[in-house]
């Protein structure tokens, strides 16, 4: 007597989905003091002076920078929270986010 075996046709694949990241990006004005920039990017992003420097220059020299990369939540929250501590002193300092591909 023979025995048969049944194979599943298709093998099950583990769906293993990457949690999606958003990146904030700081844009650039002509109007925003770039001591003030350095400021923001310190108190919402936790960066040292040094690092937010160096964003902030990026973003002078080349029009953006990107300054970090969260969940969507947290990543929208800091966007806002930067956006208002720069309208609350008059500063048109702008962020914003986009999912990473
Ligand atoms: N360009 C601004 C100035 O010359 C400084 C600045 C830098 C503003 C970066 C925004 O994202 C920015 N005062």
């Amino acid at each position: 007597m023979s025995t048969s075996v049944t194979r599943p046709r298709t093998e099950a694949k583990a769906k293993v989905e990457r949690p999606k990241v958003y990146k904030v990006i700081l844009l650039n004005d002509d109007y925003t003091p770039r001591e003030f920039v350095v400021g923001v990017l310190g108190a919402v992003f936790r960066m040292s002076p040094d690092q937010a420097q160096g964003v902030m220059l990026t973003a002078h020299r080349r029009g953006c920078c990107v300054v970090a990369v969260y969940t969507r939540e947290i990543a929208e929250t800091k966007a806002t929270q930067a956006i208002d501590m720069a309208a609350r002193q008059g500063y048109p300092l702008t962020f914003t986010t986009e999912p990473e591909d």
